[in-house]
């Protein structure tokens, strides 16, 4: 069989750290190789106040990162499992020192001593955590932020524009809605050349779903429409695989609800004077208003973790005796906010896809030392490059997928839906692939892929093809025969 492309990637890396010896590139260039085996590092972006800290959070479920205030939600930081509970202060200039931290309520407190904010080029935070083995992530601060300064830091990083190559291999981007601002800064991420810009590494979350709705019960339900509606939408189906609805905090709230605020909420489910729908008319009524079931300050508490919609949710839950204790109130939380769903796209889209974006990012650390520093070596290198990314399936298949989200590619209808399936965009399993169920039996799959291979056959052969789609039609062929070919069992 021939190298996979994670080693080809590897291979050329060398040869470019060889070619760049004693360069500031070279050393660049080893990081690249060194994480070459590292877990997915995955970005989370998007306006100020999005949301990002607290999804990312939920995503390891535990309140980690600081949300609303202070001087660290300027900074970019990273989270990665480790051995111990240790943080890093990586500055713009000089050397990186380990720092103190205090967790006392929740987010972790990084003491920066004597460093200000905007000479912190990152933090990095190791973290024992089942979570965060398969993926990195990293929190960054919001873009278009009062301060153009902490906006640029973001940008900066994942999308710079000088010779750097973003250290992120895929970006989570949350948007509350559609503006065109962040279809800009999508559009600025995703890079021309290796990979010719492809929604494969990014993802779009409509967070603070339960919003949406102005905190009424169907909130979620008006989320999922709305997230169906923008995935149709053909500026955001050139930028991003898909969009998937989230309410982080209800999230990150259940899987870390406390024995104290569920007493707290059973209380309210149980007031009648004034009952409790008086009170959850609005925030605002909740915050203030004269009730004897709570204090306002433990209102207010219920209020900072729930939110409106989440604290209407959750007396619900209670009332209706779907949630007789705490951990069946939190489980029901967790699922109503999407994050199971968002994991589960994670799952597929990156994390099963790690080697493909870890080539791409080193094919395109390789590339952009090879343009900073030309020398005897560079149009060999290039050459190498080119017949890489043009030789490896996997990168025909993210440029057919850009192709038909692009419109350059127009299959007859009825086949677009087919033909992204086939490209992995619900999930690069062979079974998904085709339209199966995961469970799917071998046979199942092999005769599915075998109707798929003489399907896509006939139309690269039709005489009433044009050209592009019969170049289609022959990179699905190729796909369909490898999954034929791959070993059974
Ligand atoms: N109702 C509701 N509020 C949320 C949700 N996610 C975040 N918030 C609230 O929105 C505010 C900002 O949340 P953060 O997670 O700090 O947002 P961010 O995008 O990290 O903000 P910056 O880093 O400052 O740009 C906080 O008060 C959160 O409690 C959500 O899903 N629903
Ligand atoms: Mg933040």
């Amino acid at each position: 069989m021939s190298e996979s492309l994670l080693e080809q990637t590897r291979t050329l890396l060398r040869t470019a750290i060889d070619s760049n010896a004693g360069t500031p590139e070279a050393a660049g260039l080893e990081a690249v190789l060194d994480r070459l085996d590292d877990p997915l590092r995955v970005a989370v972006a998007g306006k100020v106040k999005a949301g990002k800290s607290t999804l990312l959070n939920a995503l390891v479920g535990e309140e980690l990162a600081p949300t609303d205030a202070g001087e660290c939600t300027k900074i970019v930081t990273w989270y990665r499992d480790g051995v111990t509970y240790k943080v890093m202060l990586h500055p713009k200039v000089g050397d990186s020192r380990q720092v103190q931290f205090t967790r006392d309520a929740g987010a972790i407190d990084v003491a920066l001593g004597s460093t200000p904010a905007e000479e912190v080029d990152r933090l990095e935070v190791d973290w024992p955590s089942a979570a965060l083995k398969k993926m990195t992530l990293i929190d960054t601060p919001g873009i278009g932020s009062l301060s153009a300064e902490v906006s640029a830091r973001t940008t900066a990083f994942l999308a710079p524009d000088d010779d750097r190559v973003t250290p992120a291999d895929a970006v989570l981007y949350l948007m509350k809605h559609l503006h065109t601002t962040d279809l800009d800064f999508l559009a600025g991420f995703h890079d021309e050349e290796v990979s010719q810009a492809t929604p494969v590494n990014a993802i779009a979350v409509l967070s603070r779903a339960d919003e949406v709705a102005a905190g009424r019960l169907d909130a979620m339900e008006s989320a999922i429409k709305i997230a169906a509606r923008y995935r149709t939408e053909p500026k955001v189906r050139k930028l991003v695989q898909t969009v998937v609805p989230v309410a982080g905090l209800l999230a990150v709230t259940g899987e870390t609800l406390r024995e104290a605020e569920y007493a707290a909420l059973a209380k309210l489910a149980a007031a009648t004077e004034p009952p409790v729908e008086k009170l959850l008319v609005s925030a605002d009524r909740f915050a203030n208003a004269d009730s004897p079931a709570l204090t306002t300050m433990e209102r207010g508490a219920l209020l900072d973790r729930l939110g409106l919609f989440g604290v209407r949710l959750a007396v619900g839950f209670i009332r209706d005796g779907s949630a007789p204790n705490a951990g069946a109130l939190a489980a029901a939380l967790v699922t109503r906010s999407g994050l199971d769903d968002l994991r589960r796209v994670l799952l597929s889209q990156f994390a099963d896809r790690r080697d493909l974006l870890k080539a791409r990012s080193g094919l395109l650390a390789v590339e952009a030392a090879a343009r900073a520093r030309p020398g005897p070596g560079t149009e060999a290198l290039l050459s190498e490059l080119e017949r890489i990314t043009a030789g490896a399936h996997e990168f025909r298949e993210m440029r057919l997928l850009n192709a038909l989200r692009s419109g350059a590619v127009t299959p007859k209808a009825g086949d677009l839906e087919d033909m992204e399936r086939l490209l992995g965009t619900s999930g690069p399993a062979p079974a998904t692939r085709l339209g199966l169920p995961a469970e799917a039996s071998e046979n199942d799959v092999r005769a599915a892929a075998q109707a798929a291979l003489a399907k896509w056959q006939r139309r690269a052969e039709s005489p009433m093809a044009s050209p592009e789609t019969s170049d289609a039609a022959r990179i699905l062929m190729r796909t369909c025969e490898g999954i034929l070919a791959a070993p059974v069992g």
